[in-house]
């Protein structure tokens, strides 16, 4: 069996409003092993260079601001298939076109302010698990 593993983050909102506990407990219902995880506060220039694909879109400013208002749950994931079968748990971008059940649909307040991160493909996976965390805090 193939293990892969993807990036995750609870986001401000999430921990603002008590949610960690339960968004951590439908990961792990999912079937995910948290291989890495830590409350964190990104810097504003954290927040700039992880979202760095998104500065020249309209709303960079409101997320970079958002991101960095408060502490996230920052997690690596692993579980086959871990990508895409995290993005279908946590459902689709804007909670109002998310599936039920999905985490977005049940924690998420807008497009903006969405609970939750997730890896869009192995190699950003890669590359945002590096960007959180130190070989030595992957378990
Ligand atoms: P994703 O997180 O579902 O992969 P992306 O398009 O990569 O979605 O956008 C990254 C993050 O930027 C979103 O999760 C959300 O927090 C924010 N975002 C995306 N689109 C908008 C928007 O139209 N307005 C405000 N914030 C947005």
């Amino acid at each position: 069996m193939r293990t892969d593993r993807t990036f995750t983050m609870l986001k401000p909102d999430a921990v603002e409003k008590g949610h960690i506990g339960a968004i951590l407990d439908k990961i792990n219902a999912s079937g995910f092993r948290i291989v890495a995880m830590k409350l964190t506060h990104m810097t504003t220039q954290d927040a700039q260079a992880f979202y760095a694909v998104h500065s020249e879109r309209p709303f960079y400013g409101e997320l970079v601001e958002y991101m960095t208002r408060g502490p996230i749950v920052a997690a690596i994931l692993e579980k086959e298939n871990a990508v895409e079968d995290f993005r279908t748990l946590i459902g689709a971008t804007n909670p109002a076109d998310a599936a039920e059940g999905t985490i977005r649909k049940l924690y998420a307040a807008s497009i903006g302010e969405n609970a939750v991160h997730g890896s869009d493909s192995d190699e950003n996976a890669a590359i945002e698990g590096a960007f959180h965390f130190a070989g030595r805090e992957m378990f």
